[in-house]
């Protein structure tokens, strides 16, 4: 280092030292003697967000003056994780913080690790859209992330004796430094209640909406950093409070109770986030969740619209709003009632509005994960927006009716009403006709939604819908979690990768580099230990770093199939017990995961994997090859130590299932080999990787389509393959359930009598590629080379590169570059 900046780091280590024990006696009232690890985290934490903020109003600033379009991403999950680690990287700050810190006598691990992460989604679609505001504030593309500012996030699991505990996520317990609350942006949102008609000033008749309710939307905004611009977006999170905080009136004329019930009613709004993901369940609460952040969310940019400009008209040239899933489709009444009630447009003018301003992302194809609401229930909640939906619903099939003269079964199948029993709203046939663009999230869910799920409307708009792959981004997935690779990759071709992820590619002629492949293999190596050493507290020092890391992190669903994983481990205990010396590399099974609180198989499944562990890890005769380990808890914290650590990457839902996968490029990108079947992105990283470096096995989506027409029947497959009977049948008789015949029979029975996700079907297609996976391990050169080809290949699942298809395809904007003006 040049003399000039070594002097400007001291000043600037200086300066960071005096600003952090200004925090601690200002803002936490303490000597520095005194203060607690989590004084000390926060006092970092606002040290690091005053150097955000000139950024974030000079971002505003340049905003207002540019008039540029702007992207409102609406979405009721926003998985963040902890923000500290990440903003360190993107104001490139992190040295000189870890400096100051350490000159204080602490360790920046420590307190970045101390961080309470913001949980506040499911998984795939909540961390998407966490990955997606990284990437456009990186790109330079103006954005507000709208969601919901849950009390509670996702829960925090406990394993006791095998089974899930669910605990309260009290993420703001210790307090947020990240964010802002604007109480002067307050807006009101109404409920149930009636519509009725009038007539205005001007003689014309009218409908008005007369809420039976009212609460208070107030946003909380974070900032959202690019890495290393001077661009700042911003992420707006609603939180719901009685319009009067203590009724007065109410209580002089005696109804305490009533007033603080009100009060009690509307904060429970956005007290929790709903934990179950990929199933719908009609409850009402989670409609007025939805409807609640919706309508805050899309009078906010009427309020930023109208700041700008004189009249709506020109509102889709200013803001493009994406929908993430249907869960905010009922912002397409929403939006028709703001410009017809409120402001008084016309309908036709306020659908050319409207169907300007939407596009909507499907992330699933799963039909008990399709939201619809009850009619009733609707028009009781939201009584206005049902007339609004039965208007959009018969213009619109008018519409239909003349393209398809005569068919009647296209009528009731596109229509958004279901009637073939309980009436019922189809929240992803309002958003697709309530949009301009469609979009799938991989090649193969797209083409799925174009021939089965959305096959009408594919039809009848043949233009609308498109594929935007999903990406992640590398800053959190690379460079946050996995610095030693990070550094080894910089070292090699320097560090534009980055920001332009395809410049992996250059490291391509690196796998003939002995010394390049030894670093890679250290690397890895590193990382496991560094698990390894954080589970010999839990478990004792019994994980071996020389092992195969054999990975499976995500969601426990049927259809993500983990207990296909488990029969193969299954299979291979029960071969290294006949066959002491099977010739296979030491493995250890590591899983993490949460299940939905009500969903019991998963929670079954979640138990197996913990019996299997016990009697597995316990056993001395195999627990030298075979280790099996579930991690607790699993969330975008541990995510950073896993994704690193991984050999081998377990993507082996059924096809067709599962729509994309997002866990998949996050391993890859961290240099392990996938084993996994052709559905959602996979198919893509196959294809970028070449299909030598994939382990494939199992049906492709036509095959598993014709088999379900021909009839599948698992009987008929257990009672022809024998490693496959033995294994169940070592489940079924109680071999992990000291002895318990009843323990984990409805798992046993669902696979020998339904197996909806066809389980048995792909078994021996997965062994065998499980041997296959092995073998090659065992050959570590070939093996590293592989896995350097796949790192070096994942250019493409950047979500950089998924933004910028967004922006291109759909919303039609470009960079928008701030310049940082002191
Ligand atoms: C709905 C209603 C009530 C309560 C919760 C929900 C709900 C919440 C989250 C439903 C689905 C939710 O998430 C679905 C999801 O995460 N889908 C995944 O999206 C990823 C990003 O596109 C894909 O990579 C995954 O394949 C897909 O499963």
């Amino acid at each position: 280092t040049d003399c000039s900046s070594h002097t400007n780091d001291s000043n600037n280590i200086k300066k960071l030292k005096r600003g952090f024990a200004y925090k601690l006696f200002y803002q936490q009232g303490v000597w520095p003697q005194n203060a607690s690890l989590n004084d000390y985290y926060l006092a970092v934490s606002y040290t690091v967000r005053d150097r955000m903020q000139q950024m974030f109003l000079n971002s505003i600033l340049s905003l207002q003056k540019k008039e540029s379009k702007i992207v409102g991403y609406l979405s009721a999950e926003f998985l963040m994780g902890p923000h500290l680690h990440n903003n360190l990287i993107n104001l490139g700050l992190y040295d000189q913080v870890s400096r100051a810190v350490e000159e204080c006598g602490l360790d920046i691990k420590q307190i970045i690790d101390h961080e309470e992460e913001p949980g506040l989604g499911n998984g795939g679609l909540g961390r998407l859209a966490a990955c997606y505001l990284d990437s456009l504030a990186s790109l330079q593309i103006p954005a507000i992330g709208y969601g919901i500012r849950y009390e509670f996030g996702m829960f925090d699991q406990e394993i006791k004796n095998g089974w899930q505990k669910e605990l309260g996520d009290r993420w703001l317990q210790p307090g947020n430094p990240w964010e802002f609350k604007k109480a002067d942006l307050t807006v009101e949102v109404g409920a149930r209640g009636h519509t009725e008609q009038y007539t205005d000033d001007h003689g014309n008749q009218r409908v008005r909406w007369v809420p039976g309710g009212m609460v208070k939307g107030i946003p909380y905004d974070t900032p959202v950093l690019g890495y290393r611009v001077n661009n700042v977006n911003l992420l707006r999170l609603w939180s719901a409070e009685a319009p009067k905080s203590f009724d007065f009136d109410d209580f002089n004329v005696g109804d305490y109770q009533g007033a603080v019930h009100e009060k009690i009613m509307a904060e429970t709004i956005t007290k929790v986030l709903y934990p179950n993901d990929e199933h719908f369940r009609g409850k009402e609460l989670r409609l007025f969740q939805q409807y609640f952040f919706v309508s805050c969310s899309m009078q906010d940019m009427v309020r930023i619209h109208l700041f700008m400009f004189p009249n709506l008209d020109n509102f889709p040239d200013k803001f493009a709003v994406q929908l993430n899933d249907t869960h905010p489709a009922i912002a397409v009444p929403e939006f028709m009632r703001l410009l017809i009630d409120v402001h008084h447009y016309s309908w036709e003018r306020a659908w050319d509005i409207v169907t300007h301003t939407f596009a909507y992302t499907n992330h699933t194809l799963l039909p008990e994960a399709l939201e619809k609401w009850p009619v009733a229930m609707l028009g009781r909640v939201l009584p206005r927006h049902l007339e609004i939906i039965y208007e959009i619903n018969s213009r619109f099939l008018d519409l239909v009716r003349i393209k398809y003269p005569g068919d009647v079964d296209v009528v009731r199948r596109m229509s958004i009403i279901d009637e073939s029993g309980e009436r019922y709203v189809r929240m992803a046939h309002l958003a697709c006709i309530g949009g301009y663009a469609i979009n799938g999230v991989a090649e193969l869910h797209t083409r799925l939604l174009k021939n089965h799920t959305l096959t009408d409307f594919h039809r009848l708009w043949p233009d609308k819908l498109t594929n935007v792959t999903n990406g992640v981004t590398p800053r959190r997935w690379m460079v946050l979690s996995n610095p030693r690779l990070a550094r080894l990759i910089s070292s090699a071709i320097g560090d534009g990768w980055i920001t332009n992820l395809y410049k992996l590619r250059e490291l391509e002629p690196m796998v003939d580099d002995p010394v390049f492949c030894e670093k890679w293999q250290q690397v890895k190596f590193d990382n496991k230990q560094d698990i390894c050493a954080m589970f010999s507290c839990a478990y004792g020092p019994m994980f071996n770093p020389y092992a195969m890391f054999d990975v499976q992190v995500k969601r426990i669903h049927e259809y993500k199939r983990q207990h296909l994983n488990l029969l193969h481990i299954v299979n291979l205990y029960q071969r290294l017990k006949n066959n002491p010396n099977l010739d296979v590399p030491p493995r250890i099974f590591i899983f993490g995961g949460k299940a939905a609180p009500g969903y019991t198989m998963a929670k079954l499944i979640i138990k197996l994997i913990n019996s299997i562990a016990e009697v597995v890890n316990s056993d001395p005769d195999v627990n030298t090859r075979l280790q099996v380990l579930f991690i607790p808890n699993f969330n975008v914290q541990i995510g950073h130590m896993v994704y690193p650590m991984a050999d081998l990457s377990e993507q082996i839902s059924l096809a067709g299932k599962e729509a994309s996968g997002t866990g998949n490029m996050k391993f890859s990108m961290n240099g392990a080999l996938t084993i996994g079947t052709l559905d959602g992105a996979n198919v893509e990283i196959r294809e970028e990787v070449a299909p030598e470096n994939f382990f494939l096995f199992g049906m492709d989506v036509n095959e598993v389509q014709e088999l379900g027409t021909a009839g599948y029947d698992p009987q008929t497959i257990y009672n022809q393959n024998e490693g496959l009977k033995a294994a169940i049948n070592l489940i079924a008789t109680g071999h992990f359930s000291h002895g318990d015949r009843e323990l984990f029979r409805p798992l046993i029975d669902s696979l020998l009598y339904h197996d909806p996700y066809m389980v048995l079907a792909d078994y021996q297609s997965y062994v065998d590629c499980q041997q296959k996976v092995g073998e090659v391990f065992q050959d570590t050169r070939r093996w590293t080379k592989m896995a350097i080809l796949n790192a070096a290949r994942m250019g493409k699942f950047s979500s950089d590169r998924s933004i910028a298809d967004y922006c291109r395809k759909i919303w039609k904007i470009k960079p928008f570059p701030v310049e940082l003006k002191l």
